[in-house]
């Protein structure tokens, strides 16, 4: 049998996808009043419905939950009619949607929070660096470090994004434990200072993701549950003592669970970490499909697809800019350069008006 390339069908967990490519999860800031998806996010995605995956922006499980202006979330009834009006057009292109389930934790700012409280941690340490807070850019604050007896209420509101995203008609959702957000505020040690038993020891700071991913599974299904993770990533001003450690005890304790796959943004998005994990012993340490993101082009994804380095691969950037990128990479077409200055904003320009091939 030839080796897989990006255009090999591969079945993950419940789900057969047609091709390799997912779209990866990318932040735009274009919701509605409410952080309601709208008519222009439904064109979106409807134009990138071709991708093996589509894996929805960062979506908040709760009011507290959001740290970004015009993010859209999955907390409340017209949220839910907008996120279907997406999956419905999705569809009935062929494709297949996941939401990302999110919370922000102290990446945050009172502006941003219900009643103008504190945004939550496990602990209470300030980030460094700056919100953007749709009045411009303010400090980040000194989060308030949540009560032992709170975190059911964390794992419940999970649960219950989790059955939103179902009545919204999701193929399934990916549990956001990476880049700085609060489950991954749990997993890293320099954010995580905790004395109970959420905190100290790996087998402590990764217990919220572990429940949370349980709770989630109890809604869809472990076949219909992805978690990203990103062990090395700085961004969100976060790091571990040993990545290395901490995150294969993360990724054998997910192993067993049937998930539809490990979604690894590898290395360090803002470039300030010496590279200090080996991904390989992350995916042998999971049994299930690995997807890669970060980086890669389609010579280095065929190429790390054959080796059998990894199983799929998320692409972001080029999704953006190429909402045909399956087929633009099979005919080894030109790419649209993305435009920087319209990730987070402007309206429809740089959001669904990159022309696909012969158009
Ligand atoms: C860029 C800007 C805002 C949010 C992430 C959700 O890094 C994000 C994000 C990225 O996961």
């Amino acid at each position: 049998m030839n080796p897989p390339d990006l255009f090999t069908p591969i079945r993950i967990g419940a789900l057969e996808l047609p091709n390799r490519i997912v779209m990866a999860p990318l932040t735009r800031n274009r919701a509605l009043a409410g952080n309601v998806p709208g008519p222009l996010t439904v064109t979106y995605y409807r134009q990138r419905a071709s991708a093996g995956l589509i894996i929805t922006e960062a979506s908040p499980v709760c009011a507290a939950g959001h740290g970004y202006p015009r993010t859209p979330g999955i907390h409340s009834p017209e949220q839910l009619a907008g996120w279907r009006a997406v999956t419905d057009a999705v569809h009935a292109e062929g494709g297949r949607i996941f939401l990302q389930l999110w919370h922000v934790g102290r990446i945050s700012h009172p502006s941003l929070q219900p009643d103008g409280a504190a945004p939550v941690a496990p602990s209470a340490l300030k980030p460094a660096g700056q919100v953007w807070t749709g009045s411009g850019l303010q400090d980040y604050v000194t989060p308030r470090a949540l009560n032992r007896d709170e975190l059911p209420g964390i794992v419940a509101a999970y649960r219950q994004a989790a059955l939103n995203a179902k009545e919204a008609g999701f193929d399934g959702v990916e549990v956001h434990g990476a880049n700085g957000y609060l489950l991954d505020q749990f997993l890293r040690s320099s954010t995580n200072r905790r004395d109970d038993d959420y905190g100290g020891p790996v087998e402590n700071r990764a217990r919220l993701l572990l429940e949370v991913v349980q709770a989630v599974i109890e809604v869809f299904g472990a076949g219909r549950v992805g978690v990203r993770l990103s062990p090395e990533n700085r961004f969100n001003d976060i790091s571990d003592d040993n990545p290395q450690a901490t995150f294969e005890y993360v990724v054998r304790a997910l192993s067993p669970l049937g998930l539809a796959y490990l979604h690894v943004l590898e290395g360090d998005m803002t470039g300030q970490s010496q590279p200090a994990v080996d991904y390989a012993k992350l995916k042998a340490a999971f049994a299930g499909p690995y997807m890669a993101n970060n980086g890669y082009d389609k010579a280095r994804a065929t190429a790390a697809l054959a080796a059998g380095h990894i199983d799929l691969i998320a692409f972001g950037r080029a999704f953006i800019s190429n909402p045909d990128l399956p087929a633009r990479l099979a005919a080894d077409a030109p790419l649209n350069e993305a435009n920087p200055k319209t990730f987070y904003s402007g309206e429809e320009k740089g959001y669904i008006d990159y022309p696909a091939l012969g158009s």
